[in-house]
């Protein structure tokens, strides 16, 4: 007898055809579903792995720094009247009381360290950014830049106390491109820079510089200051900064600074926070004022220093400066040399 398959084993075989027919492949590239989607492998770290360092997008950098004829200090060239093994150390380049230091050198006056001794210091600004700048002695660069801090100092309010200082640290010697790295700006938001007598030693000092800003592109804005080498002359250290690290000040007190890496912005002022008598290895420069009338403050620029002078007058020197006791007078554009001031002879009786 010949034998039919069961009507319902017929149906059940037809709708398994159908159905695996809706798998079979057409040519046409399919969209991955939700369902197939690779599933990133989640692991715990283990408690030897560092997190990922964190990274900075920057938005603007700064390009070309643009310097105001009228807005530069000089300062005393110690590398010039030293011998290495003997560096010069005295007034009227290192005037404690006045808070114009000048100690590019080791405690026991054996060492000079061109790295931390500031020739002159200039500032400027475009449409976006304030500049500030920096020469060293020349042979700067044969030192460890780790060892060293350059900084810039902003009295906003003309109360002779800091309120922004601006450095960098550990700057390197190839770094001449722009880079946050090293950058910090700190503020002193409770005016204890200066201890109870601002630019007088007075050995009370406070917090310092207490609140960091920015710190290496970490901040509210990311591209608040930047610093670089000179791409010329690695013995020169520029800063760009935006308005807003000053406060949006149009006109300010400032002044530079080098000094050994391991004193801080929360020593700040050195004058009031370390002994004069046994600490050495930082300068700095007398302070000036940008955008604004002169305000005689203790650490103003001596006006018998070259005085800095509108843009249109000025006159550049195209010789080396003679000895440092000659100074750079762009009204007669020559070199002429401080007047030496003796006491007047008192008379002399011969017997
Ligand atoms: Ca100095
Ligand atoms: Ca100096
Ligand atoms: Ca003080
Ligand atoms: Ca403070």
């Amino acid at each position: 007898m010949k034998h039919y398959p069961h009507p319902l084993l017929l149906l059940f075989t037809l709708l398994a055809l159908l159905l695996s027919s809706c798998n079979l492949p057409t040519g046409a590239i399919e969209e991955p579903t939700a369902e197939a989607a690779p599933i990133a492998a989640t692991s715990t770290p283990s408690p030897t792995e560092t997190p990922a360092p964190e990274v900075i997008t920057h938005l603007v950098q700064p390009i070309n720094s643009t310097l105001a004829n009228n807005q530069l200090i000089p300062d005393c060239d110690t590398g010039i009247r030293s011998q290495p093994e003997r560096p010069d150390i005295r007034q009227p380049c290192d005037v404690w009381a006045r808070n114009y230091l000048e100690r590019p050198a080791n405690r026991e006056l054996n060492q000079y360290y061109p790295n931390l001794d500031i020739l002159r210091a200039q500032m400027g600004q475009d449409s976006e950014w304030y500049y500030a700048w920096i020469k060293l002695y020349e042979t700067a660069v044969v030192y460890d830049p780790y060892a060293t801090t350059y900084a810039f100092e902003f009295d906003l309010d003309f109360d002779a106390r800091g309120d922004i200082l601006i450095l960098v640290a550990g700057l390197p010697i190839n770094s001449s491109d722009w880079t946050t790295d090293g950058v910090q700006v700190w503020a002193d938001t409770n005016k204890d820079v200066g201890g109870s007598t601002p630019a007088e030693p007075d050995g009370q000092p406070g917090d310092g510089y207490e609140t960091l800003i920015f710190d290496g592109g970490k901040g509210d804005d990311p591209d608040l200051a930047w610093a670089r080498r000179s791409p010329t002359a690695a013995n020169q250290i520029e800063f760009a900064f935006k308005p807003t690290a000053v406060n949006n000040a149009a006109t300010f007190s400032w002044m530079a600074w080098a000094f050994r890496s391991d004193l801080t912005p929360a020593q700040f002022d050195f004058q009031d926070s370390i002994d004069a008598t046994i600490e050495y290895e930082f300068d700095n420069t007398c302070s000036w004022v940008f955008g604004g009338p002169l305000r005689g403050l203790r650490t103003q620029c001596d006006l018998t220093q070259p005085t800095p002078i509108p843009e249109q007058q000025a006159c550049v020197p195209t010789t080396p400066r003679p000895t440092f006791l000659h100074y750079w007078d762009p009204t007669s554009c020559s070199w002429k040399m401080f007047v030496l001031v003796f006491p007047t002879p008192t008379e002399i009786i011969i017997k």
